[in-house]
């Protein structure tokens, strides 16, 4: 009697501490207690051992147990419902995924693949050099004289530090440097273009900024001549703003070529007509180019007798102004949103 009073007890404990692990239903807990088999079945049976003057006692202490299992059934039941309905109600599986914010591309970086896509046609390779340079690769190397105004403390960035070994380290002020490291390694004939981030000392405005971006380009074989030059450049416009557009030279001066000039290509917006973007001449200047200059063959250890090439730079900046409309260049690193998400391309 005691053994099976001590069982009723312990079977009631486990009871009212039993709780469904995830992968249970109140259906496991109903097989356990309540089923044929189960622990109240089994603990009732044994009546036929109690003797009559106890079993009215005994009775009640077992109908109680009984009572005890059946509520926690259908409370685990209850549980259950609860659950299903709360996962439903916050769960749609059929609604569709949330939509990933897809950022767009910066429009010099539009500009710059566009006008690395044209060149690439051309067979031009893509090359790539530091932004800080020292002395040799962004000036002397290029023809430019110790007291050219364009080494003046105005224009160039110089880095001072204490591990510089006695160099005079500097941000680059061109992608020149990129050529002239390209023409060092004497690998010939060179067909390159470099695009990258130059720095100058200017004051930021809404037409110059203390950091830019150019590119230049660079092609040296045999028998190059200003020919090929104005029959790449002239491509490279057609491709960028249209068939319908004309270019033309006007003579100009830069150290690292000779002779130097620079290319206006006809207004696109008003036809050549006049208007407020080319100031009313029906031309606006987009780059400069020319010969490379014998002096800069000869500082790279290339035969100038040999070997000849033209070389031209622009600001992608200033392309990006022309082709977009944008009038303000500071636009361009102040990263607003409603400014940047207004292009689109496809690469
Ligand atoms: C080597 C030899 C010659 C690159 C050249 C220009 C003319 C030029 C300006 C355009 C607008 C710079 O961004 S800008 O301010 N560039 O006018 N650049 S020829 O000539 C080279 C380069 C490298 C070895």
């Amino acid at each position: 009697m005691e053994d099976i009073e001590t069982l009723v007890e312990n079977y009631r404990k486990e009871i009212g501490d039993f709780t469904l692990s995830a992968d249970q239903s109140a259906e496991t807990f109903r097989i356990k207690y309540l089923g044929t088999k189960g622990l109240v079945k089994s603990v009732m049976a044994e009546m036929k051992n109690v003797p009559n003057e106890k079993k009215r006692e005994f009775g009640q202490i077992l109908n109680e147990f009984k009572t005890v299992a059946e509520n926690k059934y259908e409370e685990l039941k209850q549980l259950t419902v609860n659950s299903q309905q709360s996962t439903e109600n916050t769960i749609d599986l059929t609604l569709p995924g949330d939509d990933l914010p897809l950022g767009s591309r910066h429009p010099i970086s539009i500009v710059k693949n566009k006008i690395i896509s044209i060149f690439q046609r051309l067979g031009f390779a893509v090359a790539e050099g530091p932004e800080i340079e020292d002395d040799w690769h962004n000036f002397t190397a290029l023809n430019l004289p110790e007291d050219h105004p364009a080494r003046d403390m105005q224009d160039t960035f110089y880095i001072s530090h204490p591990a510089s070994g006695g160099t005079d380290w500097m941000l680059r002020t061109h992608t020149s440097n990129v050529q002239v490291r390209e023409m060092e390694k004497g690998n010939l004939p060179i067909r390159i273009i470099c695009p990258g981030r130059v720095y100058r000392n200017e004051t930021v405005s809404a037409r110059a900024h203390c950091f830019f971006h150019q590119i230049e380009g660079l092609y040296i074989a045999e028998n190059v001549s200003f020919a090929d030059l104005k029959q790449t450049l002239y491509f490279f416009v057609q491709e960028m703003f249209g068939a319908e557009v004309k270019i033309r030279f006007r003579p100009s001066y830069f150290p690292f070529t000779e002779p130097s000039a620079e290319m206006d290509i006809s207004c696109m917006i008003c036809n050549g007509k006049g208007c407020n973007i080319c100031k009313h001449t029906g031309w606006v200047e987009i780059l400069g180019c020319g010969m490379v200059h014998p002096n800069v063959l000869e500082n790279c250890k290339i035969d100038n007798s040999k070997y000849s090439g033209f070389a031209f730079g622009m600001g992608i900046e200033r392309i990006a102004m022309l082709k977009y409309q944008v009038k303000d260049l500071r636009l361009f690193s102040e990263n607003d949103l409603r400014f940047l998400k207004q292009f689109t391309s496809a690469v």
